[in-house]
């Protein structure tokens, strides 16, 4: 895959909690996904130790890359270079963007959570590849959200980008997405000016019977024009 040139339509967060994964194995989970048209995954794993991190990132990264999906990991520059994956997503609360990018060069993707206008700009004017937006709507997934957004939050924030000239940035909207709402958010979420580049999710596909088929109904709605616009 060309750095940089990348497809954020439907981003895949991936979680190894029992209540969303269950029974069923992270790789094959993942390699169901890709198989149904995920574009883009990251790695998110709060509860394991570095070198298992490290492994289970190599483990992915061998399903993503011959795909040309990238592979990105949460919070972690230092497992993303050993696992030489494609990049990393950070919070505020981590590594900041700056010195993520420094580390891990230009060619990286580096993704910024934006939970309020000011995060959002901020992390567009210091470079971030895109931004992770939201919460768009509380989610039994990530239960300390700071804010609960919204549709039109995420306006606001995308209009607010192209009005301060930081209208190539990338975005991606998160929490609470699935088929049933997937169309409908991007179509709120528009401004005139700039819309959304994707959708992130994490249970609706990650906590599916059948992530190939959770993958590919999502895939097929983001990619159609919404029927009631
Ligand atoms: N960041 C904001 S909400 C969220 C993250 C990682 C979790 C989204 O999970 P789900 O299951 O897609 O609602
Ligand atoms: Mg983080």
């Amino acid at each position: 895959m060309t750095p940089k040139n990348v497809d954020y339509s439907l981003y895949l967060v991936t979680d190894s909690t029992p209540t969303i994964l269950g029974e069923k194995d992270l790789v094959e989970v993942v390699k169901a996904a890709v198989g149904g048209g995920v574009t883009i995954v990251q790695l998110r794993d709060k509860n394991s130790e570095t070198a298992e991190l490290v492994r289970i990132a190599k483990d992915l990264h061998a399903v993503t890359k011959p795909a040309g999906v990238p592979l990105l990991i949460n919070d972690r520059v230092d497992v993303a270079l050993a696992a030489g994956v494609e990049g990393v997503h950070v919070g505020q609360d981590d590594l900041d963007l700056k010195s993520a990018r420094h580390i891990l060069g230009p060619d990286a993707i580096i993704g910024v959570t934006a939970n309020s206008l000011e995060e959002a700009l901020t992390a567009a004017r210091d470079g971030a590849d895109y931004l992770g937006i939201g919460t768009v709507y509380a989610t039994p997934t990530k239960e300390n959200t700071k804010s609960i957004i919204g549709t039109s939050g995420v306006q606001t924030i995308l209009a607010k980008l192209s009005e301060e000239g930081l209208g190539n940035v990338k975005t991606v909207a998160i929490g609470g997405i699935n088929a049933s709402n997937a169309q409908r958010i991007l179509y709120q979420s528009a401004s005139p000016a700039k819309k959304l580049d994707g959708i992130a999710v994490v249970s609706a596909i990650v906590a599916a019977d059948d992530a190939k088929s959770a993958g590919s109904d999502l895939r097929r709605l983001v990619k159609e024009p919404p029927a009631f616009a």
